[in-house]
């Protein structure tokens, strides 16, 4: 199947570019406009190549966001004052945001953000001068149930279980510019009981399983009981411009995808993520039935309840994501769907160079039917188990050997290699909502596959 898109001439591209332009819409989302992205550590990263830095638009998708503008009130908190802040956070009045002078913050008792409105921030706007330190100590560092709570500019680190954990009416949340660092369990989890966290926003931030982490790895609730974003019942979240690294066990244990809606989410929006040497990308749905209660919607009354009428996920998108092995031995799959029904899959791009990968994009049971449009991947896609896209066009297998040999991220193809020319640049197809590529910057009138826009011809 995916040979096809080799043969598709001009004017066929045009024709289906029409089409495809009339028939896309985002399901649930409306075109957000980008608006920022967090730094990135370019030492780890690479150069990027042909005189670009990695992400050349630094700043404009991820601006600097000041929690004070809105709040009712501000209270500020040295790390002398750790010991109070669960305390302060739970007697504070709806709007307050308490920003945190630079330092340690050990964190021994979960931080309960049931207040509408409240906040948590550095003073600097720098995540990595404040650190909440959960040093494994039980539950959760933050646990989120009330509306609109903002967490930003700061660093979260060593969960019993995980570092932010939605429960019920963490309704319009907002995860901004925060390192989120060695989890025991998933690092953001949103699970509810009565009232599902929906609407939350994970943008401009940066997660990351370390070496010292991953020893801690929860191996009793399943051999690898890490992730992460992991959430169950979630519907309309918004996961942009994020990185997530090396979320992998070393003891044979397969980890959750970086980002993982199932259960009957809905309206999941993931773009312009980096994904790094994770176990596994992206995911929605997972598994052919339902596992645990899945939620229910006036439209689709009987999903998350029947084994029959199961749907993993319903509609959503995943566009303009870089999803990079090259590791061995740990990475399995870069984009799964498991019925996942009617999710549109736009201008990724997926490499491993490991062996042991199963799939760079995997679409399986019935419900799976998605649209895949503008992708690049390698080295396989799997149809299966009843699974099969709806469309699948302007795909393109590609090879290390397309990207930068100086890059040792394949974060860059080359512009000089000559499948480049021929089979990516300028081959893609106009599709609604991918307007910016993974660097911000606005594509050309003719789109190139996968997440980076070619920089224009000289
Ligand atoms: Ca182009
Ligand atoms: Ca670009």
């Amino acid at each position: 199947m995916r040979s096809f898109h080799l043969l598709v001439g001009t004017v066929v591209v045009a024709t289906t570019a029409l089409i495809l332009f009339q028939n896309c819409s985002l399901t649930g989302h409306p075109f957000r406009p980008a608006s920022w992205r967090a730094p990135v550590d370019e030492n780890t990263l690479g150069s990027g190549g042909v005189g670009n830095p990695v992400i050349p638009e630094a700043g404009k998708l991820c601006p600097e966001l000041d929690p004070r503008i809105n709040a009712v009130q501000v209270e500020r908190i040295s790390p002398a004052r750790a010991t109070a802040l669960r305390g302060l956070i739970q007697s504070a009045v709806p709007g307050t945001v308490f920003l945190l002078e630079p330092g340690v913050y050990p964190i021994s008792e979960t931080l309960q953000m049931n207040t509408p409105g409240i906040g948590i921030a550095s003073t600097t706007g720098r995540r990595e001068d404040v650190i909440l330190d959960g040093n494994y100590n039980s539950g959760s560092v933050i646990e989120v149930s009330a509306k609109n709570v903002t967490i930003a500019n700061l660093t979260i680190r060593k969960s019993y279980h995980h570092l932010i954990h939605f429960v019920d009416n963490g309704i319009g949340g907002r995860v901004y510019n925060v390192k989120l660092e060695d989890a025991r369990q998933q690092f953001v989890k949103s699970s509810s009981v009565t009232t599902a966290s929906d609407n939350v926003e994970v943008a401009c931030s940066e997660f990351q399983l370390t070496n010292s982490g991953r020893p801690h790895v929860d191996s009793d609730s399943s051999d690898c009981y890490t992730g992460g974003i992991d959430a169950h019942r979630s519907r309309g979240w918004w996961v942009r411009d994020n990185q997530f690294r090396d979320i992998y066990c070393t003891n044979g244990g397969l980890a959750e995808h970086a980002v993982h809606f199932w259960n009957s989410s809905r309206d999941s929006l993931v773009e312009r993520n980096i994904i790094l040497n994770c176990a596994r990308g992206i995911g929605f749905g997972l598994g052919q039935t339902r596992e645990s209660v899945g939620r229910t919607y006036s439209d689709y009354p009987n999903v998350g309840v029947t084994a029959t009428t199961y749907i993993g996920h319903i509609g959503g998108v995943i566009r303009g994501n870089l999803i990079i092995a090259n590791t061995q031995n740990r990475f399995d799959t870069g984009i799964g769907l498991e019925q996942a029904q009617g999710a549109l899959v736009h201008h990724n791009t997926i490499v491993s160079t490991d062996a042991s990968t199963f799939a760079a994009l995997d679409i399986r049971f019935a419900n799976s039917d998605p649209e895949v449009v503008n992708n690049l991947v390698y080295p396989k896609v799997f149809n299966r188990d009843g699974g099969s896209a709806k469309t699948y066009i302007m795909n393109v297998s590609v090879e290390p050997g397309f990207f930068m040999a100086d890059d040792k991220w394949l974060l860059r193809l080359d512009p000089e290699n000559p499948d480049v020319k021929t089979k990516i640049r300028d081959q893609g197809v106009v599709v609604l909502g991918s307007e910016i590529d993974l660097d911000g910057e606005d594509r050309d009138a003719k789109p190139d596959p996968g997440a980076d826009e070619l920089p224009p011809l000289k």
